[in-house]
This record gives C-alpha cells, structure tokens and sequence, in this order.
C-alpha cells in the first residue's frame, strides 16, 4: 500500500529523459566509513536515487582504497570511484576526501550537524559523527525528492535543539492511549512483540526528520510496565535500542514511580529512602548493562491518579533528583513532566483553576533541579485544546532545562477522522513572545536553551502512529509526525513550507496534487476551529473519549474544565482582578494584556473573560454573532474539503485516496453536527437569534 512508504516514497521522476541525465550525476556512492549508520545512510540514498532515477548509484570503493592501502574490500571495482560525478558520505575523521573538501568550517557543524558541498561533479555529504551523515543523506533525498537537484549545492545544517523526542504512549496489551490508527507496533497480548523490519522503517521515518529520541510506553505505566525496568523485558528492549540506535534515537522508558513498591518489593517509594535510591541505582546499572546509550526515563508522577513524591510528603525536585542521580553516572536524563493538577476539583469552587497548576507547581522549584534532569511542559496551560494561551511556565524557569510537549496525536484535533495539520498551531507557539528576557525570548528560544543559557531542552510530542497499513489512519496525518520533526529540527521553517515539502515527498512531483494538498493542510487547522469549541474556550466535547461534540460534556464534572455559560454570557473570567488570577502567571507585558478585557486576543477572549453574549469583539462581531458565524461557515468549509479532495481522484494513489475520502465524508457530517450542537446550546442559553436569519434548530 502506498500509504506506507510515507514521505520516503522516493517517487520516481516525472520526466524520464531528465531523470536519466539526472542520475548519471549520481553514478557512485563511496564512503570510508564503517559503521552500521553511515551504512543506513548509503542504503537510503542507494534506494532513495534508483526509485527516483531509474538508476541506482553503485556503492563504490573509495578514496583510501583506490590508492591500494586497504586493499580491495567491496567487490565493485575501484575504478568507479573518481572516474565520473558521484557521492562521498560520511565522518570527517574517517573520509579524507571530505576533509580536503570542507576544509574548515566543519567546526560549526556541532554532534548532529552535516554540510553538502555539490561541485565539480562530487556531491559530498560531511559530519563530524555517523548520525550527522545519516541527517545529510536523508537531507539531499529530500531535496532532490521535492525538485532542488541543483549542480552546485552549499548547505550547513545543524538542529536547533538538543532533545527531540517521540512519546509512545503504548501499552503492553498492544493498545494505544490517545491513538487513532490501529493497535501498538512495539507490543501485543501483554508482551513486547514487534516486527524488526516495522520498527526499523519508523526509526527511518523519524531519523529522516531528525528525531533522536523515542519513549517506547505510555507515560501511565502500570503493573505490567512498571516491570519494563526489570531483567525480564530488558533483552527484547535492548533489540529495539539496537534498531533506533543506528538511526541516530536514544531510547527512553516511561517508568512508575511506585516501582519499588510494586515491583522490587520495597514497602516504600519515597525517594528518600535508602533502600529506594539503591533500588534505582540497581535498575538503572541493569539497563545500561543491556544498553549503554539508553536515553533515561520519562515521569509522569503526581498527575491523573499516578503515583509520585507528594505521597511521602516530597516535592517533585526531591522526586525528579533521585532518579536523576541514579542516571548520572551513566548519562541519562530524567524527563519529568509538568502535567501536574488536581483532578478531581470542583466546579463550584471557582479559585480553584487546573490552568494555574503547572505554574503554581513548578516555578517555586525553579534552581531545584539536577543538570540531567528536563522538565517537560504542555504547550497549553490545559490539555492540547485546539485552542490555549501559551503555558506561563514556559521561559519562566531560568535555572531548569525545559522541552516543549506536543501532541501529534489528534486527542482532541478529530483523532485522525477529521484534517488538522497542527503545524500551524505549534509555530504560534514558538513564535510566542514570552518576554521571559524583554523582547527576544520567543518560546522556540527558551526550549532550545539561548535564553537562559541551558545546555539542554527541545521539543517532546506524542506520537500519531500505529499499525494501521499508513501508519496514521488519515493518510495526510502524517504531515503532522513530519512537521513535528522538521520544526524540532528547525523552528523558522514555516508551516507552508513543511506542508509542501510532505507532499511532494508523499504524491510525488505533480504540482497540482502539492499545490490542493498544501492549501487543504493550510487550511485545516482554521477549519476545525471554526466548528469546534469557540474563543479559546475548549472541552465541548464528549467525556473520555473526546470525540465529538458535547457542551455541557464537562461542565459540572471533577475535571477542571468549564465554560461557565449561562443566559447572560460564556467564558472563564481567569483575570487577576476578579477571576482565578491565571492571567498574573504572565511576564511583562503579557499579563496585562491577557488581563484586559479591551486588549485579550479574540481568539482567547473565552479562555480569560467571561464575557456578555453581546460584547463585540475586535472583528466587530458579537460574541453570539462570532459563535453562529463560524459554525455555520467550519460546516460549509469542512465540505468543501470533501470535493477538493475528490478533484484529486486518479492523481493520487487509490488506497490514500479512498481512505482519506472516506475520512473525509465523515468530518463534513460530523462537522454539521458540531454546528448545530453548539448553534443551537447558545441560542437556547441567549435567545438572541442569528443576525442573519440562519436556521438554528
Ligand atoms: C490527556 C489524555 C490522557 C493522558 C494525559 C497525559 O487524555 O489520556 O494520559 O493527557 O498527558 O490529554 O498524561
């Protein structure tokens, strides 16, 4: 099936004659050096330029052993090497070839970066490691994949941030959390089961995007799990470290904090026991036995009922730092999350705001913190609403390395049956201004480090992957997996263009197919917005598993999440001066802005304010009128996605065609009946009918 070659689908070129003059520009592939990455490097382009060209490049002896000191090790014959134009790929320390040829700037380069130098016939592809060289070939196959096969090339690459990681939230009985596209590729019937040549091709498809890290289980991690640390899963774990390791991922393990409790058979869990530190001491020697490079561990202590520190009267630094110690020795990290707040509060309490809980937790620990340890935050104050204000605890912490969290699954985006392309959503969250440091502290800047000068961060997200034959169910989901890796790799790539570069990888050269995709991915995000909750407001939906339309679906439950409508008005007044105060969590300028009724953003004008159904918005609409209009029109445009795809019809290949179609038909129903849940909820709270006469029911 098409689907599930995804963006290394390595299209062949449209015009044959071109392809072929093309492909004598890539005759031979030659590298010195040996290691299973730059290997998996000259794999992908060998197949990467036969399936584009026609002509696969031959994997030539090089440079060394065309002088004769090795002696003849490949059984292609030394003459190819040199003799016309080709590729050199690899380490500079191992290639002296590249050497001469990058001279040197390759300091700049840093552990992951890579150069290509196309010249004089010689397309060369230096690193100063493996995985460098791995991002660079993955790196030309995507320029001459989307049309840039310039005869002289000059690029410097190096990822903006250290840390860019997957979360698998899979768990052992092979289901996925939050996942929308089949069951678990890494586990099945409560064992871990997987198929190698699976793995490796989404170890492939991650390295591509330059992904270098992957929690392999879900961040809530039970009986089953919680043993993950233990000898008995540790040999079929080290089989997958082994895979990703050559695509340049470190992979980490999601653990239960009352492991020692309900594992080691410990009466206690309080990291300040004795007997508990040297219990992880012991677990953590065990894993690094069986995989040196293991990543570290993912924590989700304290939130949603796991268990964490605050049991035994700890905080979470005093949690965070033991585990972080019994890693140190060895290089891991902790990665601790933010996701921190009560559960189980009440309505009628309205000081008691789950927005404020992250900060509130958290910033008082700021200096806390051990160096390997990261925190990471929700990119919203919520819980990936398609709509949030920024989280405050973002750049608020100057002395703690922090990652930004996203979620590429679409939880609460139409879990893969409706389009959201999400990489809007995360640039307007990288390009916030967090006034952390005045004016240049956008968020990109604090998780990438420069702004308090922390030598570690990134990004995390929550994968959208499953066994599904495409990997993500709604075959254009995957532009969301590929715009994560792309944007944790480089932040200033726009939306636009990552969306393009996926679809003239995915469907090929024809402009008209990219040109429909790219508006429809561009246009998505809008779209789902317009018909789901409105303002900033969030949470209309159903409970648990939160597709789908539901107003009051929350509104009087434990989980924090309401939108207080009632005949007069709908919002959440969160205002320092007569709501929960959220808003004060800001810096600088951005708290009074949030505060103010007259300067808040329309597009979160419900999350800050409770507001009359008559206040007129910034756009000159009313509150009321604002909610009618866009319903009515997401409904309309969200068809009109239906037929832009069906133009597709023959262009595209059947299998993503018809399931996207599909997909496709279902948003447009669903999306009617989101309008008219809502239309009709607030004209029966208001009574104030729609200016233009409209149908409500
Ligand atoms: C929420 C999900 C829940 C996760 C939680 C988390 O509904 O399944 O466990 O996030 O991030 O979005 O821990």
């Amino acid at each position: 099936q098409a689907g599930y070659r995804a963006w290394l689908a390595y299209h062949p070129r449209m015009d044959s004659a071109a392809s072929k003059e093309e492909s004598l520009r890539y005759a031979w592939i030659a590298s010195d050096d040996r290691d299973d990455t730059v290997r998996a490097a000259i794999t992908e382009i060998v197949e990467g330029i036969g399936t584009m060209y026609g002509a696969a490049p031959r994997i030539s002896a090089t440079a060394t052993d065309a002088a004769g000191e090795n002696g003849p090790r490949d059984s292609e014959p030394n003459a190819a090497y040199g003799a016309g134009p080709g590729i050199l790929v690899g380490t500079f320390a191992a290639n002296e070839r590249l050497r001469d040829i990058f001279g040197v700037e390759v300091a700049e380069l840093g552990r992951e970066g890579f150069a290509i130098r196309a010249k004089d016939g010689v397309t060369a592809i230096g690193a100063h490691t493996p995985v460098g060289a791995l991002y660079g070939a993955f790196h030309l196959l995507r320029l001459l994949a989307t049309g840039i096969d310039e005869s002289e090339l000059e690029i410097v690459e190096r990822p903006a941030n250290k840390l860019r990681m997957i979360n698998q939230w899979d768990n052992i009985d092979g289901s996925i959390e939050r996942g929308y596209a089949g069951s678990s590729i890494f586990y099945k019937d409560d064992e871990i089961d997987f198929d190698p040549a699976r793995i490796r091709d989404y170890a492939r498809l991650l390295a591509s995007t330059g992904i270098n890290a992957i929690a392999i289980n879900n961040v809530n991690a039970h009986r089953l799990e919680s043993r993950f640390v233990t000898g008995d899963y540790l040999p079929r774990i080290a089989e997958l470290a082994a895979i990703f390791r050559v695509y340049g991922i470190r992979l980490l393990l999601s653990i239960n904090f009352a492991a020692p409790i309900e594992v080691g058979g410990l009466p206690t869990a309080d990291p300040l026991d004795a007997d508990v530190k040297r219990w992880w001491r012991e677990r953590a020697a065990d894993i690094y036995a069986a995989i040196p490079d293991f990543g570290g561990f993912l924590v989700k202590a304290d939130s949603e009922n796991r268990p964490g520190p605050f049991t035994y009267g700890r905080g979470h630094a005093e949690g965070a730092n033991m585990l972080a110690e019994a890693l140190e020795a060895h290089g891991g990290l902790v990665v601790w999350r933010c996701f921190v707040y009560n559960c189980k509060q009440d309505w009628r309490d309205r000081k008691t705001d789950r927005a404020r809980a992250a900060y509130d937790h958290f910033l008082p620990l700021d200096g806390a913190f051990r160096d390997n340890v990261v925190l990471q935050i929700k990119n919203g104050p919520m819980d990936f609403q398609v709509r949030e204000p920024v989280s405050p605890l973002l750049g608020a912490m100057e002395r703690t390395n922090q990652v930004v969290e996203f979620q590429i699954t679409q939880e609460y985006t139409g879990q893969q049956r409706h389009l959201c392309y999400l990489v809007p959503q995360w640039k307007t969250v990288l390009d916030f201004e967090t006034r952390a440091l005045g004016e240049a502290s956008p968020v990109k800047r604090v998780v990438d480090g420069s702004v308090h000068g922390r030598a570690l961060g990134g990004f995390a997200a929550v994968s959208n992957i499953g066994a599904d034959t495409n990997w993500t169910g709604h075959p254009l989901a995957q532009s969301n997996l590929y715009g994560y890796g792309r944007l944790a790799w480089n932040p200033e790539l726009s939306a636009e263009a990552i969306a393009e570069e996926w679809a003239l990888q995915t469907f090929g050269s024809n402009r008209q197919v990219a040109d429909a995709v790219v508006d429809m991915l561009m246009d998505s995000l809008d779209i789902y917005e317009s018909y789901t909750a409105p303002l900033g407001v969030g949470w209309m939906v159903n409970p648990n598993h939160h597709y789908g339309p539901n107003v009051d679906g929350y509104e009087y439950d434990k989980w924090g999440t309401y939108h207080f409508a009632d005949r007069d008005g709908v919002g959440v007044d969160r205002t320092v001066l007569s709501g929960t105060g959220y808003a004060g969590q800001y810096m600088g300028a951005n708290a009074g802005t949030y505060e103010s009724f007259a300067e808040c953003p329309d597009e979160l004008l419900l999350f800050f304010h409770h507001v009359p159904y008559g206040h007129r918005l910034k756009s000159g609409l009313t509150v009321i009128q604002h909610i009618y209009d866009t319903h009515f029109d997401g409904a309309l445009r969200a068809a009109g996605l239906a037929e832009r795809w069906a133009s597709l019809e023959g262009l595209v290949p059947a299998d993503d065609y018809d399931e996207a179609l599909a997909r496709f038909r279902e948003q447009a129903e669903h999306a009617k009946e989101w309008r008219d849940r809502i239309n009709t909820y607030f004209y029966r709270k208001s009574g104030v009918p729609d200016e233009r006469g409209r149908t409500i029911y």
